[in-house]
């Protein structure tokens, strides 16, 4: 018998703390950690069984899809489609929004998810990702709608990742702090062994995509021109600079040792508020960055506060450790 404590048993004791839970969130959430190990399998076989390189398809996005995108994406779509707790998903990988079929039951949740993040990273075997957030279903149609998805970031009841690295961990937040799991293949049950994961303050180290240094906005420009700028500049200390491509390599990193994690709108393309989207990557990162002691912006507006417009709408993102984000913001306003 292993000796720490697994997902399953940390769910069901988060579940007690919630006056008049019902036990679906829990089944809910089960199901898609089932989701996770499903696709860890498969990502960690690569190319053993095929998955990897182009699937010759483009998404809503425009994006050209990884075999593993579309893989992935039906991994979800059947883990979670069947047991009753939801009315409806939507992921990065579908232009609409998919209502739970009439042969199934349909529940009080919706799920949103990027099935996939970061898999332009998959072919060279650098780590990737699975990002989600849980709603509670507005319900005041029979039919659930995208505008039913188009809730603030506040209103998320749980969000999480998976990171297929090294290892395994699956880490999550219910609006209770942050607890971190890694799969023991073992056994096949993610165990606890992040508790409590906090975001420290400060940091010497910021994450950006310095090749598109040149259509940054100002104060963005600013805050890195000091951070390069090291010991000789007004920050006065040396930092350090990561760049995965991968934003669930980049938060974890910054909810492991802090950090900054900056996309932010650029010229590049002036008609794309940003390159993350807000309801599968940016709410659901926001709000384990915020329960972890972090803030996250985007420049101008807390991320979290936002009124979504559109099921894949982008905005920028600037996440982390407390004090250096909102120094990026104080910029965005001086
Ligand atoms: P770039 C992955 O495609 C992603 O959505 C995030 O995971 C990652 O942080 C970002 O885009 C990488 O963007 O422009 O550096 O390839």
């Amino acid at each position: 018998m292993h000796n720490g404590t697994t997902i399953t048993q940390f769910i069901i004791e988060e579940q007690r703390h919630i006056q008049g839970a019902s036990g679906d969130f829990t089944s809910l959430l089960n199901d898609v950690v089932t989701a996770c190990k499903v696709i860890s399998n498969v990502v960690n076989k690569g190319a053993l069984i095929g998955v990897m390189g182009s699937a010759e398809s483009e998404n809503i996005q425009g994006e050209t899809q990884k075999k593993l995108d579309v893989i992935t994406n039906e991994i979800f779509i059947r883990s979670n489609e069947w047991a009753g707790h939801l009315a409806a998903m939507a992921s990065e990988e579908m232009e609409e929004i998919y209502p739970i079929p009439a042969r199934y039951p349909r529940g009080k949740y919706l799920l949103v998810f990027d099935p996939l993040d970061g898999s332009s990273n998959v072919d060279v075997n650098i780590s990737v990702g699975t990002i989600f957030s849980i709603l509670r279903c507005p319900g005041e149609s029979p039919e659930p709608s995208t505008q039913d998805f188009l809730q603030p970031g506040v209103e998320q009841v749980c969000a999480g990742y998976a990171i297929y690295g090294s290892s395994t961990m699956l880490v999550l937040t219910t609006g209770h702090g942050v607890n971190g799991f890694t799969l023991d293949r073992d056994i096949g049950e993610f165990i606890l062994t992040h508790p409590n994961m906090t975001i420290p303050a400060d940091t010497r180290e910021f994450a950006i995509n310095a090749s598109n240094q040149r259509f940054w906005e100002a104060p963005v420009q600013r805050y890195v021109e000091e951070c390069l700028a090291g010991k000789t500049g007004p920050r006065g200390r040396d930092f350090n600079m990561r760049w995965v491509a991968s934003m669930v390599a980049e938060v974890h990193r910054i909810l492991t040792r802090g950090g900054v994690f900056m996309y932010p709108k650029d010229t590049k393309d002036p008609a794309r508020a940003g390159k993350l989207r807000l309801l599968y990557e940016a709410n659901p990162m926001s709000f384990i960055v915020e329960q972890a002691g972090g803030v996250s912006s985007t420049g101008l507006e807390r991320i979290l506060d936002i009124r979504p417009e559109g099921l894949h709408q982008r905005v920028p993102v600037i996440l982390g450790s407390k004090n250096e984000v909102e120094r990026v913001v104080a910029y965005h306003k001086a």
